[in-house]
């Protein structure tokens, strides 16, 4: 067995709540700083208002009964107070399951009953989708911003209440903190159990390469549901002792002001927009002088957009990558390890292997294999789920990425293709096999097959055949539009005579991929 183990070394581990991690960052400076502000409404927190917001928070809850042993599900878009509730219930000893807001209601119906969640936080501008999703459920809703009485719901307002002094006990290596969802190496969209451990731990261990630093702030326009947004922005950044500047949605007029204004120095984002920065004609007209590191990850990034970031805003532009199911960070470049095209080196305590999935066999120096990955931050696993699990962790518990990567002598990672069915659209995940459940159940769709096909910016549309009676392509925007939330519709639809499929009936998405378009 060839195990490369991280050039930073071991981690002490500490035994704090994630929240708990947070208070000592927001103790870190004036407890009047400002650390929580929305780009749109300008609403802020300082440190000691959302210290105290997350132990009112945490009084009610626990009080209401929705703490310890609680699962508790929020569905909204980021904004100072999504940080309240997702550390409220945390130190309430609750379960969070995060759910993308822009998710129909069947798919919040979903999560919602797949996770087990009791009660359902959100905003007004998704309550409709909330209700409809709950309809037929015994789930109270608690709405963040406005009163949302006159719709059933309560105000999460009513749920503040005497501060709780201290984390309801939980144990930090085997309570479900967070339950994100990811569709992992195969199938269908799975809640990831991840411990306290492993997002404190995977905070301090993504600090050491890519250091925060105390007073400064970032934007935080990745989402929070995301884990990406949930342990790097928000995490690292409160831990810190840093703050963030949350926008509910991208917009890249108001991402570049902040990033004048606050004269930032770290911008974390996602291939997209890191072409956007490295082309649009509006980047000239900020001041972004401030800015010495943009990292990107959570899909591939050329060479090419790295170089072109870093010569049109003197910084330096570099990848990290991650997984849910890795709390997510395992990877990040920092100084040593700033390789064209790498993701950079091992974060400390993490060790990897490079296996070639066709013979199970450690890959020889320097070749291509499946990325393992073993440290403090791999998951719990997949919540009710354990033949998922078992699929995923590897004896000794490795976690299989699913992607196909290597490492050069000097423990430089490079990721060069994706073996799981994943599509990455704008860094999302779009899990195929819930796209082909959808397309089934048109009426005139008898099989269908689901694919990322990478366009000219590198990002991946969704594409789908589908086998219908007449041969030809059904209009499928309203049938999608009930059902998926828009990123997982498919942008072409081509009508093929059959579905190719391994004798055990798996779809053979290489043949389906490797296979001209019929039609394009
Ligand atoms: N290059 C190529 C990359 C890369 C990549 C991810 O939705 P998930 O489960 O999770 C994420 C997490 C991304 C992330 C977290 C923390 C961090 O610092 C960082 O970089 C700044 C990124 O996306 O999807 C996981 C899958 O996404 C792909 C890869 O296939 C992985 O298994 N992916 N980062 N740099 N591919």
């Amino acid at each position: 067995m060839t195990v490369y183990e991280s050039p930073h070394g071991q981690l002490e581990l500490r035994d704090l709540s994630v929240t708990e991690r947070v208070f000592e960052g927001l103790a870190l400076g004036d407890p009047d700083r400002i650390v929580l502000s929305d780009a749109v409404t300008g609403d802020s927190l300082t440190a000691a208002e959302l210290e105290a917001d997350i132990r009112a928070l945490a009084g009610g809850l626990s009080e209401a009964g929705w703490g310890a042993g609680a699962t508790i599900a929020i569905l909204a878009p980021n904004m100072p107070a999504y940080v309240t509730v997702f550390h409220g219930a945390a130190f309430a000893g609750a379960t969070i399951t995060t759910i993308n807001p822009s998710y129909t209601a069947p798919e919040v119906a979903h999560q919602l009953q797949d996770s087990g969640a009791q009660l359902l936080v959100t905003v007004s501008a998704a309550l409709e989708t909330a209700q409809a999703a709950v309809s037929g459920m015994d789930m109270p809703i608690a709405v963040i911003d406005g009163d949302g009485e006159a719709n059933g719901a309560m105000p999460l307002s009513s749920l503040m209440s005497a501060p709780l002094a201290a984390q309801v006990p939980v144990d930090l290596d085997t309570h479900v903190l967070a339950l994100p969802y990811s569709s992992g190496t195969t199938g269908l969209p799975k809640g990831v159990m991840l411990s306290h451990r492993n997002l404190v731990v995977n905070v301090d261990q993504a600090l050491v390469p890519v250091p925060v630093y105390p007073g400064e702030m970032t934007v935080a326009f990745l989402p929070f549901f995301h884990i990406y947004g949930l342990t790097v922005m928000m995490n690292m950044y409160l831990s810190a002792g840093a703050g963030l500047v949350t926008m509910p949605r991208f917009d890249l007029e108001t991402l570049l002001r902040a990033i004048q204004d606050h004269k930032m120095r770290m911008l974390c984002l996602v291939p997209p927009v890191a072409l956007v920065l490295a082309k649009h004609p509006l980047v000239e007209e900020f001041d972004l002088s401030a800015l010495k590191v943009v990292i990107s990850g959570a899909a591939p990034l050329g060479s090419a957009t790295t170089d072109a970031i870093s010569t049109r805003l003197g910084c330096t532009a570099m990848q990290a990558y991650g997984m849910t199911e890795m709390s997510p960070v395992s990877h990040a470049c920092c100084d040593g390890y700033l390789k064209p095209g790498s993701i950079g080196a091992l974060v400390p305590g993490t060790a990897a292997r490079i296996v070639v999935p066709e013979t199970g066999q450690d890959a020889a120096p320097g070749g291509k294999g499946e990325l393992w990955i073993k440290g403090p931050q791999v998951m719990l696993g997949y919540h009710g789920n354990p033949a998922a699990t078992a699929e995923t962790m590897a004896e000794g518990g490795w976690l299989r990425t699913g992607d196909l990567a290597s490492v050069d002598e000097n423990g430089s990672f490079a990721i060069h293709d994706r073996l799981k069915e994943l599509i990455k659209m704008h860094g999302f995940q779009v899990a195929p096999a819930e796209v082909e459940a959808v397309l089934l159940e048109h009426p005139n769709i008898q099989d269908a097959a689901v694919l990322g096909r990478a366009d000219d910016t590198g990002d991946e549309a969704v594409v789908a055949y589908v086998v219908t009676g007449d041969g030809q392509v059904p209009d499928l925007a309203a049938h999608c539009e009930a059902r998926l939330a828009h990123y997982k519709h498919p942008a072409k639809v081509y009508s093929v005579d059959a579905i190719p499929k391994s004798a055990s009936g798996k779809i053979l998405r290489r043949v389906l991929r490797d296979a001209a378009a019929p039609g394009a």
